[in-house]
């Protein structure tokens, strides 16, 4: 496998990033996972927004241009004859010395790794998924705003580790008031009444480029979609409940702390729009080129 560092293309045995990149040290990094369809990248356009964005928000100048990143991404493909798979482009605050201060390292890392992935089990889609509420709260937008990809995902995975040892894949996590923010690495979305409803970004989700997907396939359908505060109540009682991610793409949920969701089957909703969904990931996006 050949990765991307630096703008060389590296066997990944030698992509290799120092003990003292600040990535590693502090977290101090943005990144974006980025999902290749039948050999055209999917939305590349809103990911690398959303990458400049959070760059902007940590004060971290990315050393390539927008051209490039598309460039890079796209190479990186062709090096690994990568038609559908995953891409995890990475730009860290780069090499440094011991202490916070982020303007003492010179040269940020970028590195891209593209990739097989499956993230759930096959099983996971056709019954639905089990999520549990984890006691962990979704970072404080005050203190850092999920906003952010960055490289910081404790809090996502002391979430996770709570899934995990409940026995399931995912779990939701609350804001300090007590609503519904996300879950560990995807949103996630409730079917009420015919209509769809998510957290609001303000809530500490994040701003997910599938959850963008999916409010434009609704509106496609005419389906109404809004942005209310959620409760655990909300989501117990909802006639269909389901996940969406880059990798995960669209999950549906068959239970909540052991409340069962609607039918406990994938809803007629998920379903549709996952149709919707699969349909367009193969009709567009950023041809990667032949090699
Ligand atoms: N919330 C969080 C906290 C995430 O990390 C999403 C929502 C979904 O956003 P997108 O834009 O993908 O629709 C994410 C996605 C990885 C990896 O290993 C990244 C995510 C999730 C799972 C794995 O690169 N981020």
């Amino acid at each position: 496998m050949k990765i991307y560092l630096d703008g060389n293309y590296v066997p990944s045995e030698e992509a290799k990033v120092s003990v003292f990149d600040h990535g590693l040290l502090y977290g101090d990094g943005v990144f974006e996972g980025i999902r290749v369809y039948g050999g055209r990248i999917f939305r590349l356009d809103q990911h690398l927004d959303r990458l400049f964005n959070s760059a902007k928000a940590i004060m971290l100048s990315i050393p390539l241009t927008r051209e490039q990143l598309i460039e890079a991404c796209c190479e990186t493909c062709r090096q690994n004859k990568l038609k559908d798979g995953y891409i995890r482009l990475v730009v860290t605050r780069g090499v440094g010395y011991l202490g916070l201060n982020p303007f003492r390292c010179k040269n940020p890392t970028v590195f891209i790794i593209a990739d097989r992935i499956e993230l759930y089990p096959g099983e996971v889609y056709r019954k639905g998924l089990k999520l549990i509420t984890a006691s962990t709260q979704r970072t404080n937008p005050a203190a850092m705003s999920p906003s952010i990809k960055s490289l910081n995902y404790l809090n996502n995975i002391l979430a996770k580790i709570e899934a995990v040892n409940a026995g399931t894949f995912e779990a939701i996590m609350l804001n300090a008031q007590g609503h519904v923010a996300e879950c560990t690495g995807d949103n996630i979305f409730i079917v009420r009444g015919g209509k769809l409803e998510t957290p609001p970004v303000s809530a500490g989700a994040l701003v997910g480029i599938t959850r963008q997907v999916v409010i434009e396939l609704a509106a496609k359908r005419k389906i109404a979609v809004s942005e209310p505060n959620l409760t655990r109540y909300d989501l117990a009682t909802a006639d269909e409940v389901f996940l969406t991610g880059t990798a995960a793409e669209i999950v549906p949920v068959s239970s909540i702390d052991g409340r069962i969701i609607g039918s406990g089957r994938p809803g007629l909703l998920t379903l549709k729009l996952t149709e919707d969904f699969r349909k367009l990931t193969r009709s567009e996006g950023t041809l990667i080129g032949a090699k």
